[in-house]
């Protein structure tokens, strides 16, 4: 007899209502989309979830047992220990380390959260008194966060459903993908809204589904969004089309802008982003026009070495057409109550040493608890300000997604001691001291809170076992805590913090499970105008004096938005403009063992403009190499006539996982071969460049020869 279950989707943040099937012994045997259960469920189109999911909980693949490395490191030879002799280990090496280079010697690196494995490893950070978290901040979610931070004092804010919107911006988010608006408005409210008549523009160099639908679509150069969107404000302003009585009533620093916006030409913005000056007046002028506007921002916008400025750049069309806080515009919501994650990372009595810390120069990442990780890489290889010796990885693969893979590699290989927690071997687990198999969300009870931002929160059961003694990332620390004398400040059982989570909230864990879900409550700009924006001005700021005072530019400048990491000369031997999205069918560099995903995609492909193939004699296909200053991959081409004849997209996330036994299967497609982590960087986030990466394509006969070839000066 077979069981159903509701639960929702862990692969990617939209978090999707799911139902799962299990068989008499419990094993979950199917997953589909749950779609009648009235809430969220915006599957994507390769529909990862349903995909991915039954078969992540019993793939042959899974790491089971915590291992040692038996020979050398890199080799991937591994003994079988048990979970007391890997914390063991781990607590004496870090005491070690701690005892003899300061706690700041050990790094805890983490990804993206999936249930409480970031919140523990945080706690974790803040009593043993390291600084150096690193986390994907410097390239994920807190250059649009904090842009909308300084722009209307808050990050938590979502599109309205109620009332549709009469023109979309979709810029640099690939939605059917990536659920990349996570909640902010679903695919069906976009299907709706255009329905309805709603206009729809895209931002968008590649492709996704949407631009066919686009009444426009702009092929902007790679990392000129900032540009584009001050060529907007300057028409806007210029034309006379801002919503005066908006800008009047609820803004800060309009003139400054409009003085700013006299400091260029149209042509400027034109000649910055590829976009002809008319086509960028003809978009301004329908966004400004056509109203309300809802401008779905996605993470292309948030990777270059102006990414806050470029984010905040944007935010300002908001301000100018009145759009925030009104019926069919963006709305800014009261998050659900229960237990602010941020408590449960610090304590008063525990400051972070942020004067220690790696990355300390910017000063957005100390604000938000995290280091660049590129920041983290140079250190290790300079140990300069000091020496980096141990570093605890739970849900990422940095070897993969860091720029700079070799860089990388070299560093983490340099570690005195490397703990990956895991649930596939991966091309950083290959190069770990001790590798712990972590267990999934459904293996354990755990809350889904993230992204913060959107101020929601699901339950989430455990409701099949894990394989072999894989543990819960959280119950790994929670236990390692124990043995390094911070007992008081954890659990008895990692599963208490559940209930800490939710006192706020008036109920327990298990009260919550029964009832799923706490959304947050949107508002309207007329229920409370004094109160509505919470910026120390208590408006819409243009110009922030609170970044000032971080020392960043308060109004975002032409100059700075168009500050290019890499010149003409760069782009005469490397003329092409490489970039990416994130794969629809995978999480990042996750998953890829997952057979039923690869009927969508089963290698890394990149696509040209059939002319730019045709000139370098690249046939559809075939395996071309792409090469940057870095190095060089190897990517199977796809010639397809929406690229931009100056821009290559290429696949990310990428390696070999049927060489596990490789060591440099990592090097073969992975595009972080070419991107560079010592470059200019944002001063404000440590933002690197990803974008407008300078590259050249050929197709040499040549197979992958000696592992870690850089390409010829
Ligand atoms: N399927 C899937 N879903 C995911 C992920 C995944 O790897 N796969 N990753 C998750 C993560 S970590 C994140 S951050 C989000 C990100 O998800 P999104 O916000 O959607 O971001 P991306 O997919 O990186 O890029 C979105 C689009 O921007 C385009 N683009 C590339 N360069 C530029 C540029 O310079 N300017 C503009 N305007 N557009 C550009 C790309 O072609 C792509 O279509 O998705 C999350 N969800
Ligand atoms: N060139 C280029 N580089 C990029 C990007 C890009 O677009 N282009 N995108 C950037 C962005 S936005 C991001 S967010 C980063 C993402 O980079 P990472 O933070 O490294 O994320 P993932 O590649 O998803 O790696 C997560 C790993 O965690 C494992 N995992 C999954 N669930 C669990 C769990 O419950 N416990 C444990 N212990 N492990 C688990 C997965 O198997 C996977 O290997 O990459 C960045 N790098
Ligand atoms: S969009 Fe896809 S991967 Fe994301 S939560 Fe929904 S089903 Fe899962
Ligand atoms: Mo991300």
């Amino acid at each position: 007899m077979s069981t159903k279950k509701d639960i929702y989707c862990y692969i990617c943040p939209s978090h999707c209502a799911l139902k799962a099937t299990f068989d008499e012994t419990g094993r979950m045997i199917k997953v589909i989309a749950d779609s009648k259960s009235g809430e969220h469920c915006d599957i994507c189109d390769c529909a990862k979830g349903p995909g991915t999911i039954p078969e992540a909980h019993s793939h042959g693949k899974r790491l089971q047992f915590p291992m040692k490395r038996a020979g050398e490191r890199g080799r991937n030879q591994w003994l079988r220990i048990t979970w007391d002799e890997a914390l063991d280990t781990i607590a004496e090496k870090m005491k070690f380390y701690r005892d003899n280079f300061g706690p700041e010697s050990i790094a805890m690196v983490l990804g993206e959260p999936k249930s409480m494995d970031y919140a523990f490893a945080q706690r974790f950070a803040t009593f043993l008194e390291t600084p150096n978290v690193i986390t994907p901040g410097n390239y994920c979610g807190v250059q649009t966060g904090h842009a909308d931070q300084f722009s209307i004092g808050t990050m938590h804010v979502l599109g309205d459903t109620q009332v549709d919107p009469k023109c979309i911006i979709i810029w640099g988010s690939n939605p059917q993908n990536t659920g990349s608006n996570f909640r902010c408005f679903a695919q069906k409210d976009v299907a709706r809204a255009l329905k309805n008549g709603a206009k729809l523009i895209m931002m968008e160099p590649g492709k996704n589904r949407y631009c066919e639908k686009a009444d426009h679509w702009l092929k902007l150069k790679p990392g000129s969004d900032g540009a584009l969107a001050m060529g907007m404000a300057k028409v806007i302003i210029d034309e006379d089309l801002y919503d005066k009585d908006y800008v009047a009533k609820y803004t800060v620093g309009f003139e400054q802008l409009k003085a700013e916006v006299a400091n260029f030409t149209l042509e400027d913005a034109a000649d910055a982003t590829w976009i002809a000056a008319d086509k960028i007046r003809e978009v301004a002028r329908l966004y400004a026009t056509a109203k309300p506007g809802l401008i779905m921002w996605g993470n292309a916008i948030e990777n270059s070495v102006a990414a806050l400025q470029i984010c905040r750049a944007i935010s300002m069309l908001r301000g100018l057409t009145g759009n925030v806080g009104v019926p069919g515009g963006e709305l800014i919501n009261t998050p659900a109550v229960f237990g602010r994650p941020g408590r449960f990372y610090f304590d008063r009595g525990h400051p972070r040493p942020t004067f220690k810390s790696i990355g300390k120069e910017f000063p957005i990442a100390m604000g938000a608890a995290y280091v660049p990780t590129q920041s983290l890489v140079q250190t290790i290889l300079t140990e300069d300000p000091y020496p980096v010796k141990m570093a605890m990885c739970h849900v990422t693969n940095p070897i993969l997604t860091y720029p700079d893979s070799v860089a990388t590699h070299e560093a983490f290989m340099k570690l005195s001691f490397l703990v990956v927690a895991e649930i596939f071997p991966t091309s950083t687990t290959a190069i770990a001291d001790i590798v712990l198999p972590a267990a999934l969300p459904l293996e354990h009870d755990s809350i889904a809170y993230w992204p913060a931002w959107l101020g929601h929160i699901r339950a989430q059961p455990k409701c099949v076992e894990p394989p072999g003694e894989a543990w819960p990332d959280s119950k790994m620390i929670n236990e390692l805590a124990k043995r390094m004398g911070m007992r008081e400040h954890f659990f008895e059982n990692w599963e208490e913090s559940l209930d800490l989570m939710m006192a706020d909230s008036g109920m327990s864990f298990k009260e919550f499970c029964a009832v799923r879900v706490l959304g947050p409550t949107k508002h309207y700009l007329k229920d409370a105008p004094e109160a509505y924006f919470k910026t120390p001005s208590k408006k819409f700021e243009f110009y922030s004096q609170q970044m000032a005072q971080l020392g960043i530019s308060p109004l975002p400048t032409f100059k700075e938005v168009t500050t290019q990491r890499f010149g003409p000369e760069q782009f005469q031997r490397y003329p092409l403009h490489l970039t990416n999205g994130k794969e629809g069918a995978y999480f990042s560099s996750g998953y890829r063992h997952i057979e039923a995903m690869k009927k969508y995609k089963a290698e890394a492909i990149c696509e040209l403009h059939p002319d730019t193939a045709a000139r370098y004699k690249l046939t559809d296909g075939e395996m071309i190499w792409i090469e940057s200053a870095k190095g060089r991959i190897q990517q199977r081409l796809k010639v397809a006539d929406h690229v931009h004849p100056n821009v290559v997209v290429a696949a990310f996330g990428w390696w070999d996982t049927e060489a596990e036994d490789n060591e440099y299967n990592w090097r073969k497609n992975n595009i972080n071969i070419l991107t560079e982590g010592d470059g200019a960087t944002c001063p404000a986030t440590g933002s690197v460049q990803l974008r407008g990466i300078p590259v050249r394509v050929y197709a040499e006969e040549e197979s992958w020869g000696t592992p870690g070839r850089k390409a010829a000066a």
